[in-house]
């Protein structure tokens, strides 16, 4: 059986739950505490030199870490990853887009207003957070506008990865009021008959 150490509240972590729920395996959850430092203990580092979560151990005890190369791990074969090397290529595109354009700022912004409560002196880089964040949900909401899905009309491991934070990108002081086309994509993901929620 797989075990993933994560947090429940964490996109990251979110993105291999959700994904282990959409393809019917088992796994046991470790919860990690991330302010409480436990991914910097010895042991943690053992299994992600990075020291971050989400890890996924495989039954030989392999360590995979980063969430979408754990996604892709996970989905290799299955309907939520092409096998066609265009459409395989514009799944990674969207996934290193998550990873560079969005993830640090829809996520960070989330980390600054829910985890840590809006500290005075991380106001000028929640700002920061949310005009570039805005720039990325522009990205998504062109693409979503012509196709039901980030990669065409399949649902895939790159919506999977952007799903994670931009469903819960209000947490983060965002509104998706002027983006009816990630909205209605949102709805799309959450409509998928084994879909889990974050803390579901
Ligand atoms: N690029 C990594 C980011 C992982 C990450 O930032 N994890 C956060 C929780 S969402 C974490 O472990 N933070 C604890 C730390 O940095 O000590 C991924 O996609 O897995």
């Amino acid at each position: 059986m797989f075990k993933v150490y994560g947090d429940y509240r964490s996109g990251n972590c979110y993105k291999v739950k959700l994904m282990l729920h959409l393809l019917g395996k088992e796994y046991q959850w470790i919860a990690i505490d991330i302010l409480k430092g436990e991914t910097q203990s010895e042991a943690f580092l053992a299994k992600n030199p990075n020291g971050k979560i989400p890890v996924l151990e495989l039954e030989d005890g392999t360590c995979l870490w980063e969430s979408n190369a754990i996604l892709n791990y996970l989905a290799d074969g299955s309907e939520f990853l092409p096998s066609e090397p265009r459409l395989r290529t514009q799944v990674l595109q969207w996934q290193f887009f998550e990873q560079y354009s969005h993830e640090p700022y829809v996520a960070v912004a989330r980390f600054i207003q829910l985890y840590q409560g809006m500290p005075e002196a991380r106001l000028e880089e929640h700002a920061r957070c949310l005009k570039l964040g805005y720039k990325a949900l522009k990205v998504m909401e062109k693409q979503l506008e012509r196709t039901s899905y980030l990669v065409g009309e399949q649902y895939s491991i790159a919506d999977i990865a952007l799903y994670a934070y931009t469903h819960v990108a209000g947490e983060g002081g965002f509104s998706l009021e002027d983006f009816p086309a990630v909205r209605a994509w949102i709805e799309r993901v959450a409509s998928h008959p084994r879909h889990v929620t974050m803390l579901g």
